[in-house]
This record gives structure tokens, C-alpha cells and sequence, in this order.
């Protein structure tokens, strides 16, 4: 009918290119650009049946290669959640792709509407909300992804403009819980639970806190979104935060091309635009789609420039101290028998050994997963405060509706003769479940976050970075025919095929002290990584080193 004819012209416009194979893989699609085109177009049908799936819940796409170079793009849906694509989808998200034609696409479209119930005959409205990061191949993949999801009858396209990925996923999650869900909103929402955090910083005596303690902030944006909106979020906190920024793509850089959080935290150099003025002064990295963030001070030694990293690792283990400080003001006068909510902190094999280590110290429950958002954030939905970061970044904290609605009850029942600290911990932990962004990992927001618990603790950047030691890592890639013919296993500190590897990685690993060691496929680029770590950098170096030609 209507529907069937709709989506065989749209679809002929967008032929698919030639000789490739794409895969949704960990982040979506992501290519060259040029090269784009119609798998956006097929995505953006594969995001209006997604919402007609959920009873017409709104549903994300965006358009980004986030870290990956300009003259790359990228798609990626966002669930009703604001969450990742349940991964269920990700092998029809695949298969239509890769269609080699129209009539084959529309085949797949039609088998898997028929297998989970989709309701093709235009009664149900469907709704998608589009975002774009600034490269410039965003504009007309854009309008790809509207054609495709227009091509589904019912289907409504709204198209947000310019944002940063992780805005998109809040806008999302908002709209379907009926919450405020405009971009003023997110700034107003961020702005105010900021302010709200610094108001509740304790005192000191004689002294005031309205001139912040703790010096300014340099934000390195990657030349990419996260500068103007960062922007917007400066100009809003109206001198609350001291925030410089540098590299906003306002003044002539390339996105991602020697800046950003993913380059920073890979090479450990400043990035461009910082140098030797800056030594001593609290810095940050945004990516290009502002998910990632990491901190950093320059320092000087021999004439060049390097950097302490403050990793992803050193954000999570700040905000579990903080939620940790704040929950045992909160419980101290509650009974055994009362509700104890469940803190749960996140990582994978990439967090330093340090951390880990660290973060059991302060007794709190860490679990590993594979690499990859979704793993981590479905492991931190379990729990009534879970708490996740991958060492790149990205990373932030899910509060259950359970603990959130026993806080509020919390809150309103408090006998006013209850210390006034316990209130103001009631009230900070719900100031923080308002700034962090729930549904995925967010730069603004987190740097939100650690800017308030900085001053609250009164530390600069060197202070925090020695809540424990990095021991020192490297990572390698190494190019292989064939990445798939490795499998691992216990979150990916394993390898079960090819036969022997582990067993050899194991026996060189044992020559170094404090050696560990692990090989994974990665999901996004065709190499296998090698992660090492060691007492010393020489030993960390050499290890890796000696893996990598293992799996060569
Ligand atoms: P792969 O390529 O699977 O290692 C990389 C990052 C992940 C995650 C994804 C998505 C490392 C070692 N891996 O995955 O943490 O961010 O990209 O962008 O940094
Ligand atoms: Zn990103």
C-alpha cells in the first residue's frame, strides 16, 4: 500500500556505497562521511519503527563521530530511556545497512515489522528528535536521517539542530518522562542544581565563599560543540565559575586534530593552544561530541611541555568519595534495619589498577564489564546509586527512583531538629542527581560536577590527583586480519580462542611486578588492543610490548 510505495522511493535515492560492510558496532555507525548517506537515511527508518515499537515513546538520533576525525561521521540512536539502543536491535540495525538494494531492504523492513509487531499502517504516531555535532557533512545527513523516518508513515522528525551527544540523550529521556525537555531547560537545570551545590558548601569561619577558592579552569573543547554550549552554561553561572575557554572551533581549528579528550588522554600532551603560561593551572578536555572528559595540569620538564592526567578513573573515584561522604552524613543516625541503598561503582579492565584498588579501600562494591557505554551502564542500573567511568571519560551516575523517592521523603519529614548537616547532605545528593546527566555519560554536566566538589573540598587539581598513584600503563594496537578470531571472556581479561594465547600472556605477564595484562577485538576500529600495566613505565612498555607480538 501507501506505506510500501513511500519507502521504495525514498530508498531509491539512497543507494547504499559499493564494497562496504558497516557495522552498528559500540557507538553506532561511523565511516567517512561521504560514504554516509544512505545508512543514516536506513537508520532514520530503523529510529520511527523503534518508536512505533515503544508505544510511540521519543526516540533519539544523532549524528556524530564524536572523537574520530573531521571528514568522519556518524549515527547512533538513543532509546526511550535516553539510553543506548537496546542491543536486540543491533543486528537488524546491520542488516538493513548493508541491503544491497531497495527491494532487499524493504524485505528486511517488512520480515522483522511482521517478527516484533510493528504496526506498519500509519494508525500510530511515531516521533524522533535529531542532533548533529558541528562537523559539516551534519547538515545533509540530517536530512537523510528526515527522509528516512518520514518514509515511515506516521512518523514525525524534530530536528534539535546543533548539540552535543549527551544533551540529545537528555532531551530524550526528559520527553518521555513527561519532564521539561528544551535545550533551555537542560542549561537552566544544570545551572541551577550547580548553584544549588555551592550554595550548601559549608562555611569556613570569617571567610566567605562567594570567591571561589580554588583559581580558575581552562577548557580545552576540541574545536568541536561542546564550546558554545559551554558558553551558554559560563555566561549562565554568571561568574560562579571562573572558566576560560580555549579551543571552541570559534577561531580556526579542526575538531578533534591535536585536541580533545580522547588525544589528551591517549598521548598525555596538552593539547594545542596550552603550553608552558598554563603550568600549575587546573585544565580539562572535552571530545568532539562532548562525552568524554578528562582533567589535566601542564607541567614543565627540560624545555617540554607534558601533562598529569586526571583520567576517567580519577573522576569516578572523586564522585564516589563525595556520594560516599554524603550518604554516611545521611545514614549515621539510621537504623540497621532501615533501607540501606546499594552504592555500586563500575569499571572495566581499562581502569587502572590504582583505582581499583583505591576505591575498594573506601569500601565501596566495584564490578567489571566488557568495554563499551551500554555494559556499564546496565551494570550501574543496578543499583540504588551506581556509578560508572571508562579511563577515557566517559562516565556518570544513575540514581534509582527508589532511592531518589527515599531521599525526598527523607527530605520533607527531617525534624527541624535534625543537624543541619544531615539536611544539607539530603540536599546535595539531590542537587547531584539533577546535575548529572542519567542518561548517558556527559562532559558539561561532569565537569559541573567536579568543579562543585573541588570547591567543596577546597583542592586544586594536584591535591585530587593524589587520592592514589597511576601505575604506569601503555596501550598498543595491533592490526590483524581478522579481529573476531579473538574471544575473551570474564569481562575481557581473558582470551579462550586462539587456543595458547592466554596461557603465554599469562607466563610473561608473571616476569613483572605488579604486571597486568589483557588483549581484546576492539568494537570500534579493526585492531586488537593491548593493555598493560607495571611498576615501572620500562616494564609497562616492555610488557605490551611482548603481548602484542603474541597475538601478531
Ligand atoms: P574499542 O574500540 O572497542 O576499544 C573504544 C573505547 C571505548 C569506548 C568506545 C566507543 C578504549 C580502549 N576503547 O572502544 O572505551 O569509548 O570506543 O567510543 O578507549
Ligand atoms: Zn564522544
Amino acid at each position: 500500500g501507501q506505506q510500501q510505495s513511500m519507502l521504495l522511493q525514498s530508498a531509491s535515492s539512497f543507494p547504499p556505497p559499493k564494497g562496504t560492510k558497516l557495522s552498528y558496532g559500540t557507538a553506532g555507525f561511523r565511516a567517512d562521511a561521504s560514504i554516509l548517506q544512505s545508512t543514516v537515511f536506513r537508520i532514520g527508518i530503523l529510529a520511527a519503527l523503534r518508536s512505533l515499537k515503544t508505544g510511540g515513546a521519543v526516540i533519539g538520533l544523532m549524528i556524530t563521530a564524536s572523537h574520530n576525525k573531521v571528514s568522519d561521521n556518524g549515527v547512533k540512536i538513543a532509546d526511550p530511556s535516553g539510553g543506548m539502543l537496546t542491543q536486540d536491535w543491533e543486528p537488524f540495525a546491520d542488516s538493513i545497512a548493508n541491503a544491497p538494494d531497495p527491494e532487499s531492504l524493504i524485505q528486511l523492513i517488512n520480515e522483522f515489522a511482521t517478527k516484533e509487531n510493528i504496526p506498519l499502517d500509519g494508525a500510530k504516531a511515531a516521533t524522533v528528535l535529531l542532533g548533529r555535532d558541528t562537523r559539516p557533512s551534519g547538515e545533509s545527513l540530517v536530512n537523510a536521517a528526515k527522509q528516512g523516518i518520514c518514509s515511515v508513515v506516521g512518523a514525525v522528525a524534530t530536528d534539535m539542530g546543533i548539540l552535543t551527544t549527551p544533551q540529545l540523550h537528555w532531551m530524550v529521556r526528559a520527553r518521555n518522562k513527561g519532564l521539561k525537555a528544551s535545550e533551555l531547560d537542560y542549561f537552566e537545570q544544570l545551572s541551577s542544581s550547580f548553584r544549588c551545590l555551592i550554595d550548601l558548601i559549608p562555611k569556613k569561619s570569617g571567610g566567605d565563599n562567594n570567591n571561589n577558592p580554588i583559581g580558575k579552569l581552562i577548557v580545552d573543547c576540541a574545536n568541536g560543540v561542546g564550546g558554545q554550549k559551554l558558553q551558554v552554561l559560563k555566561e549562565k553561572l554568571n561568574g560562579l565559575l571562573h572558566l576560560e575557554i580555549r579551543n571552541s572551533g570559534e577561531s580556526g581549528g579542526i575538531l578533534n586534530e591535536g585536541v580533545g579528550a580522547d588525544y589528551v588522554q591517549k598521548e598525555k600532551v596538552p593539547p594545542q593552544g596550552f603550553g608552558s603560561a598554563d603550568v600549575g593551572i587546573r585544565c580539562a578536555s572535552l571530545d568532539g561530541d562532548a562525552d568524554r572528559l578528562v582533567y589535566f595540569s601542564v607541567i614543565s620538564s627540560n624545555g617540554k611541555n607534558k601533562i598529569n592526567l586526571v583520567d576517567g578513573d580519577k573522576i569516578l573515584s572523586l564522585f564516589a568519595l563525595f556520594i560516599k561522604d554524603q550518604l554516611s552524613i545521611l545514614l549515621s543516625s539510621v537504623k540497621n534495619d532501615e533501607y540501606q541503598p546499594r552504592v555500586g561503582v563500575v569499571q572495566t579492565a581499562y581502569a587502572n589498577g590504582a583505582s581499583t584498588k583505591y576505591l575498594g579501600q573506601l569500601g565501596l562494591e566495584v564490578i567489571f564489564t566488557p568495554t563499551g557505554v551500554k555494559y556499564l551502564h546496565g551494570k550501574a542500573e543496578e543499583y540504588d546509586i551506581g556509578i560508572y567511568f571508562e579511563a577515557n571519560g566517559h562516565g556518570t551516575i544513575l540514581f534509582s527512583d527508589r532511592f531518589l523517592n527515599w531521599l525526598e521523603e527523607d527530605r520533607k519529614n527531617e525534624p527541624s531538629s535534625t543537624a543541619k548537616e544531615k539536611q544539607n547532605a539530603v540536599k546535595r545528593l539531590w542537587a547531584v542527581s539533577r546535575l548529572i546527566n542519567q542518561a548517558v555519560g556527559d562532559a558539561l554536566s561532569g565537569l559541573l560536577l567536579v568543579e562543585a566538589i573541588l570547591q567543596h573540598m577546597g583542592w586544586s587539581v594536584d591535591k585530587w590527583n593524589q587520592l592514589y598513584h597511576d601505575l604506569p600503563s601503555r596501550q598498543l594496537k595491533v592490526k590483524v586480519a581478522d579481529r573476531s578470531a579473538v574471544v575473551t571472556t570474564y569481562a575481557e581479561t581473558s582470551v579462550v580462542k586462539p587456543p595458547g594465547i592466554q596461557e603465554a600472556i599469562n607466563a610473561t605477564t608473571e616476569k613483572y611486578p605488579q604486571g597486568r595484562c589483557f588483549v581484546r577485538p576492539s568494537g570500534t576500529e579493526d585492531v586488537v588492543r593491548v593493555y598493560a600495566e607495571a611498576s615501572t613505565q620500562e616494564a609497562a612498555d616492555e610488557l605490551a610490548a611482548s603481548v602484542a607480538k603474541l597475538v601478531d
